[in-house]
């Protein structure tokens, strides 16, 4: 009789803005199975747009239960596409960074006796107190200014916590609510990121949060890897140490799973559950950059990632924990990457790619000299409020150039702003190399494959990512672009920035 030895396998999830999306990677980190749970078309319950709602003065939140939710659909949507969850080892996961959530006191009690009878949502109904701020809100300027006051000023914070106060970060948002709104605050027995409150669900209790996302706070002291008491006061009481737990490294296994998935799924009841971490760090931790290689992560937000030996306090853009083996990260966000262009990508051409590509097809690089900046939601670097800017060659402003100039001025506009902010802080792009269609899921299941490993001692056959050029740039690239990256810096003088 020959013995059957069945593959390990190992289970991610990310949790982004607009969707939740799944995959499983065997031991050679070879992709076996995908689902996906698109928010607005999947759960129009919730009446979210990419995501999200919009309230006044620009605030962003998500309902929690939504993800909830959505968890229920892509289990229900892994096992239709076969996967076989008792030989899921271990799994982790990614989601998007910042945003919080807010446990209701019966919350934890919920999720330790869940029963595999029910789905999750009907179960954790009541288990939060309040919507979740999330990245794209930019509601906390106060907040911001107070919480650097409170420390000695913007270097000050960007010298203990790796960034200057943000209207998305955690810190500010905590003290806006209990600012705001005094009773959520006060009824809110836990305060969980994204990322932890995802790995909550797996483990039927509440998840610490892990160093790297928590850096994504403007609380966490990035040299001591641990809370800053004088943060800590200026953004909420003398609760809130409790509320946020202690933080942990992101390379933790946080236990085995919660019996819920065992019986609902088949999960081997000794099935780990590593941290999950903020997205931007598991694409980092998947991409496994080499030393002095920038990752361009392309989603509802574009960032730029690199590992860094040290925390130096950047100008702009955050320093955060590493997740993996750097032990920083250094992380410069745009707020309008995928939804902007997809925005206009439906206003110059359709709902196509394949029309917009025809449109770029129609111009030259350089685009004659036309040249725009896509600001549809408030940008983060640079802080500008919304809005559209277009010159011609000579710099004068134009308001409706034909389609294809559009199209082309938005691309070549997004990525001159990547490469003159990136210069900014010191790094200089040279040219891309290989990608994955999604790096922060990638990226989890591959941490809960190597953490797995590390802790079992079981080594895997997972390979290095092959790297290889997919694109090199023209010879006259530089002859072209560098002299645009002048004007695009000329148009920023020019355009309204928020305080
Ligand atoms: C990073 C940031 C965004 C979110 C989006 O600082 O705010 O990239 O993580 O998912």
């Amino acid at each position: 009789m020959t013995e059957v030895t069945r593959k390990k396998t190992f289970l991610g999830f990310d949790f982004s803005t607009q969707r939740l999306k799944a995959l499983v990677i065997d031991e050679d980190y070879g992709i076996l199975q995908e689902a996906d749970v698109e928010f607005d078309v999947d759960l129009p319950e919730f009446r979210t747009a990419g995501g999200v709602r919009r309230g006044e003065r620009g605030e962003v939140t998500a309902p929690p239960l939504l993800w909830v939710k959505a968890l229920d659909m892509v289990m229900d949507r892994l096992v239709v596409a076969g996967v076989d969850f008792s030989a899921v080892e271990a799994l982790s996961g990614a989601a998007q960074q910042h945003g919080s959530v807010w446990w209701s006191k019966d919350g934890e009690a919920r999720l330790s006796k869940l029963s595999s009878e029910e789905f999750l949502h009907t179960q954790l109904a009541t288990a939060f107190v309040a919507d979740s701020p999330v990245w794209m809100d930019s509601s906390t300027t106060v907040d911001c200014r107070a919480l650097e006051e409170a420390v000695g000023g913007s270097e000050a914070l960007a010298k203990i916590t790796g960034s200057t106060a943000y209207e998305r970060f955690t810190g500010p948002q905590i003290r806006k609510m209990s600012r705001t709104k005094p009773r959520v605050y006060q009824a809110a027995s836990r305060i969980s990121l994204v990322s932890s409150f995802a790995c909550s669900l797996f483990l039927g209790r509440i998840a610490d949060i892990d160093l790297s996302d928590g850096s994504g706070m403007n609380l966490l002291d990035v040299h001591s890897k641990s809370w800053n008491e004088d943060c800590l006061k200026a953004c909420g009481d003398e609760t809130l140490t409790e509320k946020l737990g202690t933080p942990i490294p992101t390379a933790s296994v946080l236990g085995p799973i919660a019996p819920y998935f065992v019986e609902r799924y088949g999960f081997k009841p000794d099935c780990q559950v590593v941290a999950f971490t903020g997205d931007n760090n598991s694409a980092l931790a998947g991409l496994r950059l080499r030393p002095g290689w920038v990752g361009l992560s392309l989603g509802t937000s574009d960032t730029l990632l690199l590992g860094l030996e040290q925390a130096q306090a950047p100008p702009a853009g955050h320093v955060l924990v590493g997740p993996a083996e750097a032990p920083y990260m250094a992380l410069l966000c745009f707020a309008n990457g995928s939804l902007t262009r997809q925005n206009h990508r439906d206003r110059l051409a359709g709902p196509s790619w394949d029309a917009f590509n025809d449109l770029l097809r129609a111009t030259v690089r350089g685009n004659m000299g036309y040249m725009g900046i896509y600001y549809d939601t408030a940008e983060i670097v640079p802080r500008c409020a919304p809005g559209r800017w277009l010159v011609e060659s000579s710099g004068r402003a134009v308001s409706a150039p034909a389609p294809q100039f559009e199209a082309r001025a938005l691309l070549e506009g997004q990525a001159l702003a990547r490469r003159a902010h990136a210069e900014d802080m010191g790094f200089h792009l040279v040219y891309v190399q290989e990608q994955h269609a999604n790096a922060a899921l990638l990226g989890a299941a591959i941490r809960a494959a190597e953490v797995w490993s590390a802790k079992t001692g079981v080594s895997l056959t997972g390979s290095e990512p092959t790297v290889a050029p997919v694109a090199t740039p023209y010879p006259d690239a530089e002859k072209i672009y560098t002299p645009m990256l002048d004007r695009y810096r000329k148009m920023l003088e020019d355009i309204p920035k928020l305080q």
